[in-house]
């Protein structure tokens, strides 16, 4: 049995990783452990429920959100490596250490209109390197490709953690004695898939790109793309990637018509680009419709952008459609 720890070391040792770095990725597994806990008392431990209170992206705040962001960032700034930290629950960032090397994003817990209906929710993060210099936003704001780890944990039937340090995708499932235990496998995404994540009441919204592309799915073996297709919507993108990393698929939650103004409802820097990060670390891709997510050049901590994400052939096809 290969725990988390004993995986870091060998990891570090042999792709030359800072031990900074693997130890900033310890650090936000060890909190995700202690959000594990929580997540699984559900009404036990109190997290059910609103928590009374609004965040920066103008969204009612469950407990569990509040609870899951307070436990990440207490830990993260108890180790000397993480310069900051920023969060979908937070408006600016938050100064950790000085001499700090490392950034932390994340969102502390994805999905969380399931929390009280039982059904997978999760955390996603992503590491980089912090520029020289005093602490600003602007040091926050790199493409996703300069992203030096990154990954979620799902806390669905199993507690699993996913990361990345751009030398593959690696997995953990979280053991008894809340270890986590890798599973020496290398995910690879399938090239070819027959299944489809996007929301469907929102079919009236979308541009003549994605409209055409799921009328051609939903025509199946009778259409153009000459083969049936099965739709999953989980509600959770944590949960629907890592579907996708398991058995192929392709996610999408494009622009739509209701706010012309935002390019899509998912977030950049601690949504889209870390696990569009694990995607094309395990053979996949991930794009906006019309630019690779990880070449994105970010203008702001919380801005959104579309995702469209999972087995090539689709990704592929879908950017074909965008012209
Ligand atoms: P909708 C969860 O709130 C989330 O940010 C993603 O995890 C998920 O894919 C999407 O929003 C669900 O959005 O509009 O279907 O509720």
């Amino acid at each position: 049995m290969t725990d988390l720890a004993a995986f870091l070391q060998q990891h570090r040792e042999q792709h030359t990783i800072a031990a900074a770095l693997t130890d900033t990725v310890a650090t936000i597994a060890a909190a995700c452990t202690d959000i594990s806990a929580k997540v699984r008392l559900g009404a036990l431990s109190g997290v059910l429920g609103a928590a009374g209170t609004g965040n920066i992206q103008g969204e009612e705040q469950k407990k569990l959100d509040v609870i899951a962001n307070n436990i990440l960032i207490d830990k993260l700034k108890l180790n000397s490596a993480v310069a900051g930290l920023a969060s979908e629950e937070e408006d600016g960032f938050v100064a950790c250490h000085e001499d700090g090397r490392y950034l932390v994003l994340f969102d502390p817990l994805d999905g969380s209109s399931n929390i009280d209906v039982n059904i997978s929710i999760g955390t996603i993060f992503s590491v980089l390197e912090k520029p020289s210099g005093r602490l600003q936003t602007e040091h926050f704001l790199q493409a996703g490709k300069q992203q030096v780890a990154a990954g979620y944990v799902l806390y669905g039937p199993q507690t699993l953690l996913v990361l990345t340090f751009k030398h593959g995708v690696h997995l953990f499932t979280l053991n008894a004695d809340n270890v986590f235990v890798y599973q020496n496998t290398s995910p690879q995404i399938l090239e070819h898939t027959a299944e489809f994540a996007i929301n469907m009441s929102n079919q009236r919204h979308w541009e003549a790109p994605v409209q055409q592309y799921i009328a051609e799915l939903l025509a199946g073996e009778t259409g153009v793309r000459g083969k049936n297709y099965n739709m999953r919507w989980v509600a959770s993108m944590v949960a629907e990637v890592h579907r996708i990393l398991m058995r192929g698929g392709v996610f999408l939650y494009p622009k739509d018509a209701r706010d012309p103004n935002k390019p899509g409802k998912l977030r950049l820097m601690y949504e889209a680009n870390p696990l569009a990060l694990v995607v094309e670390q395990a053979g996949g891709a991930a794009h906006n419709g019309h630019q690779n997510m990880l070449d994105i050049q970010p203008t702001g901590l919380h801005q959104r952008v579309a995702v469209m994400l999972g087995s090539r052939a689709e990704t592929e096809y879908l950017q074909k459609l965008h012209g």
